[in-house]
């Protein structure tokens, strides 16, 4: 596909192309795919022009509207599409519509949305819908056109009503169901989309409506990312109200919500770029930490809070704990990303521009809020004394290994594979010794390897690192898997192609699967990234028939697999130690016949609250959540919000 840039673009260079013939043709090429996820970009395109017209300032609500029928209705009050002619007599809706447009859309706004994957144009969802009819409120008339069959069908617009006061765009459309998978409408993700940008854009007013079931939301934030910043802690001990930041530097908008956490050691900085998420990062990221960086050593020399001979605070101590939302609008002109994802912000003068702005801004509110800073002061430094201690425990560690000719020992009872192969070795982290006992029984020992975990497992969201190093089970996962974890981390060194969590189906089991995902969340996140991290399935059930046995998974296989036969014996296991070594591998470890499930990360930000929460002090919701969220039959739903099960193998 042709992408021209967005600073070679003239509104009067709207490249017509051949039609919606293509767009249905080769819809991958436009949206992505054809799954659930593409079908979700149809319904980003659309919102998407809505917010175009919001941040125009024409526009401050969008309602979105999911149809019993999973069709989709979106409403801007915006000034309404254009109903004149555009060039060559085609009415504007029409152009909007039904061509195809290279690039950039043709708006008037310097800031709109760049468009993640999608800012391919409404014209794209028309050509992947059956129907899309669009009602235009403007110059107090009200008219209403549609389209079917992908764009191919155009039906005349029609005034519907020449006395109306309101002014704005409305689209309704059908997703074609014979170019998608699924046509199911996800209202969470619609949700998530609505509420990101109420956060971004102080005033505006979007709501969901599910008339599936009657649900609907209203998302509207007044402080704007302040109240992102809140949100992305809630249920977190905090230890400043947000501070919120802002500045223009050569036509570059920067605005900036901070709250640092009590608990949580990591960083946690969400960045925009007109509205889309850069999760990569880029020239404005870097711009914050350097601004931050020197607003608090500036601030700290000056209260001589640092004596002249001690070096500096280092960036990644004064983001210990620190939760900040980043949002900054470019002039299209100057937007450049670096990744063809548009994951990363290019822009260099963005660097500049968040710099500056950070540094000044935040060096005013330290000095005038000096309680505050001191505090964070405080923060900063203390991080950076537990860092070196962390350090001193690492090296203490290395030293142990080096020291002993048995580096085994660092492994624990890891019952390694025969081969070396990191291409297809397994390591089972088996709850229990004596499952443990039976999975080194019954593993295919060449490429499988077993580590049992005795009792519970530490929780990692509740100690720090040096904490942590001093639990035995940890360092033998850590040093079983050979990757090393957070910053030296290194998925080249993995060991095994799979790690597999194998518990009992029960609650104790839940439990020591989350304390484990939460580990690696946070220490070793690149093996959930990179795939590595696997759920066993043990059977709820044995079927033993008069010649053969079966397993089954769920209450339904059950009664499918008993059938009409007679004399059966139906066993309910309740833990891995109720089956023998054989019956684990044939149900649980052989690749042949077992059923795995994959972890993933959707979304860090949401999974990173979910961890904290889960994790954190509080007992209660964490029980509720394994009670309502973990569920023992096969059928893959095993979510930890946006961890979540991304399918089998
Ligand atoms: C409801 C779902 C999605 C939109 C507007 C408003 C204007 C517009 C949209 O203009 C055509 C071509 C080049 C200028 C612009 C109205 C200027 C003046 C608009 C939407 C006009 C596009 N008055 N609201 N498009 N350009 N909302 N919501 O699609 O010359 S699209």
């Amino acid at each position: 596909m042709a992408k021209n840039k967005a600073n070679s673009y003239t509104s009067d260079e709207i490249q017509v192309l051949k039609g919606l013939e293509a767009v249905r043709k080769r819809p991958g090429m436009y949206i992505g795919s054809t799954d659930s996820k593409g079908l979700h970009h149809l319904v980003w395109e659309i919102i998407d022009n809505s917010i175009d017209e919001v941040l125009s300032d024409y526009a401050n609500q969008i309602r979105v509207i999911i149809h019993k029928d999973n069709t989709v209705e979106v409403q801007d009050n915006g000034r309404g599409i254009p109903i004149t002619m555009h060039k060559e007599g085609v009415p504007t809706p029409q152009v909007v519509f039904c061509m195809l447009h290279a690039g950039g859309k043709f708006d008037d706004s310097s800031y709109k949305v760049a468009g993640g994957l999608h800012g391919v144009g409404a014209s794209v969802v028309n050509a992947l819908s059956e129907w899309m009819t669009v009602t235009i409120c403007r110059d107090g008339k009200m008219y209403t056109q549609r389209f079917e069959d992908g764009g191919s069908v155009i039906k005349k617009p029609k005034i519907i009503n020449d006395n109306s006061k309101k002014t704005g765009t409305t689209v309704h459309f059908k997703p074609d169901s014979s170019i998608f998978s699924t046509t199911i409408i996800d209202y969470k993700q619609c949700a998530q989309r609505l509420k990101e940008a109420a956060f971004l854009i102080k005033g505006l007013k979007a709501e969901l409506f599910d008339e599936r079931n009657g649900v609907s939301e209203t998302f509207r934030y007044d402080s704007g990312i302040v109240e992102y910043v809140k949100d992305l802690n809630k249920g977190k001990e905090t230890m400043n109200e947000p501070i919120f930041l802002t500045g223009t530097v050569g036509g570059i908008v920067v605005e900036a919500a901070l709250q640092y956490t009590v608990k949580t050691y990591n960083e946690n900085i969400l960045s925009f770029v007109n509205n889309i998420r850069t999760r990569d990062g880029g020239t404005h990221e870097t711009g914050f930490k350097s601004g931050l960086t020197k607003a608090f050593n500036d601030y700290a020399r000056m209260k001589g809070l640092l004596k002249e001979k001690e070096p500096n605070l280092e960036g990644i101590d004064i983001r210990n704990g620190l939760t900040a939302v980043l949002s900054v609008r470019i002039p299209e002109n100057i937007l450049q990303f670096e990744s063809q994802t548009k994951s990363k912000l290019g822009t260099a003068d963005a660097k500049v521009a968040v710099d500056q702005v950070i540094t000044e801004q935040l060096k005013f509110y330290l000095a005038e809020k000096g309680e505050i800073a001191n505090v964070l002061i405080g923060n900063a430094i203390r991080a950076f004394k537990e860092r070196e201690a962390v350090r001193k425990a690492r090296d203490e560690i290395r030293e142990v290994k080096d020291k002993t000719s048995k580096p085994i020992n660092m492994n624990g009872k890891l019952t390694p594979a025969q081969t070396k192969n990191p291409e297809i070795n397994e390591m089972f982290l088996v709850e229990g010794d004596s499952a443990g006992g039976s999975a080194r029984q019954g593993r295919n020992r060449r490429f499988q390897a077993i580590l049992p975990l005795r009792g519970k497992v530490i929780n990692a969201e509740k100690v720090r690192l040096e904490e942590l190093l001093k639990n035995e089970e940890i360092v033998s996962i850590i040093h079983s898997i050979g990757t090393g974890i957070g910053k030296d981390f290194n998925i080249s060194k993995c060991n095994y192609k799979k790690i597999i969590i194998m518990t009992d189906a029960d609650t104790d089991g839940a439990h020591i699967q989350i304390l484990l995902l939460t580990f690696f969340f946070r220490y070793m996140r690149g093996l959930i990234e990179n795939g590595r991290v696997y759920i066993a399935l043990p059977p709820l059930y044995k079927i033993s028939m008069k010649n053969h046995v079966e397993y089954a998974w769920t209450d339904e296989e059950l009664r499918e697999k008993i059938g009409n036969s007679k004399n059966v014996t139906i066993q309910r296991f309740k833990g891995l130690g109720e089956m023998n070594f054989t019956q684990l591998w044939e149900t649980t470890m052989n690749p042949e016949t077992r059923t795995l499930i994959r972890v993933g990360i959707e979304d860090f930000s949401e999974a990173d609250n979910r961890v904290s929460i889960l994790m954190g002090d509080e007992v209660e919701p964490r029980r509720e959540w394994i009670e309502n969220n973990v569920s023992f039959d096969n059928e893959d739903n095993f979510t930890l919000e946006n961890i979540e099960v991304i399918g089998d193998e």
